[in-house]
Parts: structure tokens; sequence; C-alpha cells
């Protein structure tokens, strides 16, 4: 490593996750000379870090996999119908075996910096051991929930026990037997794994922040023959995915068939036949009518039903209110869970609501709160993501002009054009950039038309002698003002709606709406128009 020597490629592409590794699978078939810069050790990006016990997918396994091909559809049998961390991870090795992507892949690489170069128009790639590739393109395929949220918690350093992050988990993984265990968080991950640890676990301390709105999971094994079934009629099941619509917003089409799909309008129900449905569906599934992301009034009664359900099933008052949101119903994505509001009933678990008593520091033998202080054995954090931006910010990426993307984004917020690209910095591709529809989506589905549009792209420019392709300001302005356009007045754009979809959950950054929410569809055929117009709103070069 290190060294004079520059490497020379047509595309290089960051992160050998789900997306790299279909960028470089498309690149390649483009004839292009292509290297895939990875930090780990092997493929899987998110699906390789976060390893925490119960870590599974929200999205059922016949959906949140490879479309695009026919054999990899064919030989691959999944085994679970959402799968776990474990099945995606062998998945992706599978998929990295059978289009045999290893030998353009590097990977203990981890990239630290990206220059454009204007007089040569390529981008200049450096990593931390100072190995240098040029190319004049490059995809960021760095993942959306990829770079942890730090939690900031005074004296983490001198805790004496175990800490652990569900983001970077052990691959020899963690037994809690006999321990005496705190997981501080409660979004998806620490909902996921609080059951699994409370049943190893001497005692399990729960620090929540803020209450969760869940959804009973409904992860199960295939029943035998299921998943042959399903897998014989893929052709249908993709391209019906592709025009799902759930109706949870007015705007919105998630893309995913399933877990969401086809629930009543309960709104004008009686009270009666509400809380049947609540019983029969769970309570987020219960109360997905369509009206609830953008009526109040809707919004306060299913909060209110939420608490209800809640305290249905936890016996202790105290813990049960505090189990129940202070922020509006509908606001965040639905949390799947398995026996999360039962595990709070069991004897060696504890709610530690910071909403009332919040952690002064964390000690070396455990957690001090105002009120109390437990001694703890180990520390599960589950504290979230710098999500959308956070991998490419702690990259120097400089454009046009030195201009930083760091500080683009610090100053204008996470602007993005369609998520694809930022303007000043030119033919960089993001997947899932700020912008894009994948986060109200199935990531998968998006992630496919991104990779396909980004690498057509490619191939429109070389065909036609160009040497660049760079977002207008006016269309990315224009943008990003039709996606908040299409929240305005909903109850995403509620101030009490802190998450990472507005960036409010990573202090100092600056809050702006940063998801498409009129579905994958119609973000499909508006791609589609654009490049078939001659790239409107980009400047070709
Ligand atoms: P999330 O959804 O961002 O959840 C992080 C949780 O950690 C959330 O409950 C936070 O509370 C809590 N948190 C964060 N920092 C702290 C500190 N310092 N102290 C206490 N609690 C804290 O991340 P996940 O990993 O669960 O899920 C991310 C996505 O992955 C999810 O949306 C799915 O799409 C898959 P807060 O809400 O900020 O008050």
């Amino acid at each position: 490593a290190g060294g004079d020597e520059v490497r020379r490629l047509d595309a290089v592409v960051v992160g050998a996750g789900f997306s790299g590794l279909y960028a470089l699978h498309r690149l390649r078939e483009l004839g292009l000379r292509v290297r895939v810069l990875e930090a780990a050790d092997r493929v899987g990006g998110t699906w390789l870090f976060n390893r925490y016990p119960g870590a599974r997918c929200d999205i059922e396994s016949i959906e949140y996999s490879y479309s695009f091909s026919t054999e990899l559809q064919q030989e691959w049998t999944w085994s679970e119908l959402l799968p776990g961390q474990a099945e995606i991870e062998a998945y992706l090795n599978f998929a990295a075996d059978r289009l045999d992507l290893r030998r353009d892949i590097q990977f203990d690489t981890r990239v630290a910096a990206m220059t454009f170069d204007e007089a040569d128009q390529t981008w200049l790639v450096t990593t931390e051991a100072g190995e240098r590739f040029v190319a004049p393109f490059v995809v960021a395929a760095t993942g959306i929930l990829s770079a942890p949220l730090d939690p900031g918690i005074p004296g983490l350093a001198t805790f004496r026990g175990t800490t652990l992050y569900s983001n970077r988990f052990p691959r020899e993984g963690h037994d809690f037997t006999g321990q005496r265990v705190a997981v501080i968080g409660t979004g998806s991950t620490g909902v996921q794994a609080i059951p699994v640890v409370a049943e190893q676990a001497e005692h399990l301390y729960v620090y929540q922040r803020s209450a969760a709105y869940t959804l009973p999971s409904p992860a199960r094994r295939y029943e035998p023959g299921e998943f042959e079934e399903l897998r014989s009629r893929y052709d249908e099941i993709r391209a019906a995915q592709l025009l799902a619509h759930v109706g949870a917003a007015r705007t919105s089409a998630f893309s995913v068939l399933t877990n969401l799909g086809g629930l009543p309008a309960l709104r004008t129900a009686s009270r009666e036949a509400q809380l049947r449905a609540v019983e029969e569906k769970g309570v987020v599934g219960a109360l997905y009518w369509s009206d609830v992301m953008f009526d109040p009034e809707a919004i306060r009664m299913a909060t209110a039903l939420y608490g209800e359900a809640v305290a249905r099933i936890v016996r202790d008052p105290e813990t049960a209110a505090s189990l129940v949101p202070t922020y509006p119903f509908g606001c965040k994505r639905p949390i799947i869970d398995q026996g999360y509001y039962e595990t709070f009933n069991r004897p060696n678990v504890t709610l530690v609501d910071l909403r009332k008593d919040a952690i002064q520091e964390i000690t070396p033998t455990g957690i001090r709160t105002e009120r109390a202080h437990h001694e703890l054995d180990a520390i599960l954090f589950a504290t979230g993501f710098d999500a959308l931006t956070g991998a490419l910010t702690r990259i120097d990426v400089r454009g046009r002009g030195g201009a930083l993307l760091r500080d683009v984004w610090a100053t204008e917020g996470p602007v993005a054009y369609l998520g694809l690209q930022v303007s000043d910095f030119p033919n960089l591709f993001l997947v899932q950039g700020p912008g894009s529809p994948s986060a109200a989506s199935n990531f998968l589905a998006a992630m496919e038309h991104h990779i396909e549009w980004i690498t057509d792209c490619v191939a429109h420019l070389r065909a036609g002698g160009h040497r660049t392709i760079e977002a207008l300001p006016s269309a990315q302005a224009e943008w990003i003002d039709e996606i908040l356009a299409l929240v305005n007045g909903s109850v995403l754009m509620h101030p009490d709606c802190n998450s990472w979809y507005n960036g409010a959950n990573v202090p100092g950054k600056k809050r702006m709406y940063t998801t498409y929410v009129a579905g994958l569809p119609s973000f499909r055929q508006r791609c589609d128009e654009i490049a078939a117009a001659g790239y409107t709103g980009f400047k070709i070069g």
C-alpha cells in the first residue's frame, strides 16, 4: 500500500453490501474495469455489522432479495418468512460467489478521501492506507444506516464491563447468561434485541428515551413446500411488488406487498370494532387507516388506542404508561416486535424511563441516573445511526471548486437530486442518498432501481462520448421542495417527530425531512422520464 502508484479504473464502488455488489455486477456487464473498496474483511455491509441478538429484516425474504437474476432467485432457498441476519449474510456471500464478484473487491480498505479533478474530470479516491485510485465514475454504495451514532454519554470510557454496539456486534457473538445487562435504545434494534437478551441475562435494564410504536412480527419458518411454491411464482411476485401501494398515507406507496397491506379503515368504526381489530392485527396494523398521517384527530385517537392496547399486555401500570410514546403515532417507521411488551412482565426485566429519570453518567461498574445506580456486567448500545449522510460525511469528499460535501450538507441540509447526485459533485452517484424513496419503500426494490438507473446513465455517457454528468442546483432545489411539499402538514413534520428520517437524532445535524414519500412506482416513472428526455435537471459535459 501507499507509494506513488495510482491505479486507473473506469469506476470505483465504495462498499460491498447489497448495493455495492449489484453495482459491481452491472458495471462489469458494461465492460468497465471496476474495483469495489470495502472497509470490512468480507461482504455484507449493514447486514454484516448489525449481527446483534434478534437481528431480523422487517420485509419478507421473497421481497428482500435481488430480483435481477433468475439464477440467484432459483438457486437460493429462504428458510424463514422474515430473514434473520445470519441468513441474509449467507445470501450475500452466495450472491458474491455465484456472480464471481470477489475478484474485484478489495477488502480491509477504508476510503479516506475522494477528490474531483476538474482538469482530468476524474475522481481520485484515496484509502486510509494511502492507496490511490483514479476513475471517472464513483458509486457510493455506502449504506443509509451504516455510520454508527456515538451515544455521547459521559463516563463511557471508564466502564470496566463489556461495552457492545448493536451495529458492530462481535462476530463471535456474546453470551449474556448470568450477566446484569443494560440495553440503551428502543428503536427497531433495541425492540428486536431486548426479548432475546432478557431470556439470557440474569437481569436486564432497558434504558428508554423514546417509547416505540410496534407491530407484532409475523416472523416464522416457512412451512414445507411454502417457499418453493412462492419461488415458482417469482416473476409475478416481483411485478406486483413494483406496483404495490399501501394506504398508510395519501401519498405513500411502500412497494412492500406484505406486512402492512390491506388494512381496513377503522377511523369511523365503533370503539369495540377498533379494539377487536387491535387484538387481531396488532396495534400498528389496525391503526394504519388512511388518514392517520394527516388528520390530527386520527393521530390523537391512534395514540390513545395504542396506550390502551399496551396496558392490556403489560401488568405493571407504571411500566405500561412509560411504554406509551409521547410523540404522535405514525411519525416513524413502524417497528416489528416479537414478544416485546410481554418481556416487561418478566421478573428479571426493569424499564428505566429516561424521560423521568435521565442518565447522568456511566461509571466503572454501571449506569447512574438521577434516581439510581444499577451495577452492570455489559452495556449494549442500540442507539442508531447518522443516517443517509453519515457514511459520506466521514469521508473527505471534494467536488468542484474544492466544495466539501460535509460542509454542503451542514449548511444546506442533506440535499441531493433524486437522491442520486449532489450538484457540484459530478459523476459521483449516491445509492439511496437523501431524497430517494428508499426509506419509505422496500429498500431492495429501490436500491435495484437506483443501480440500474446509474449504470444505464454511465452507459449512455460512454456511448455518447460524454465525460461528466452533474445535477443542476435548480433541479436539486426543486426536488427538495417537492419532497417537502409531499409531507407538509403530515405527522412526519410534527415538531415532536424526532428520528433519523429528519436528522433530529444526531445532535447538531440540520433538521430536514429526507425521504420521497410518493412511492417507488412514481419515482421510477420520474427517473425514466428524466433519462428519456436526455437527463432533465442534469448537465452533461
Ligand atoms: P433508531 O431507530 O435511531 O433508534 C435508536 C434508539 O436509541 C432510540 O430509541 C433513541 O432514542 C435511542 N438513543 C439514541 N441515543 C441515545 C442516548 N444517548 N441515550 C439514550 N437513548 C438513546 O435506530 P435503530 O438501530 O433502532 O433502527 C434504525 C433503523 O434500522 C430502523 O428505522 C429500521 O429501518 C432498521 P430517541 O428516539 O432518539 O429518543
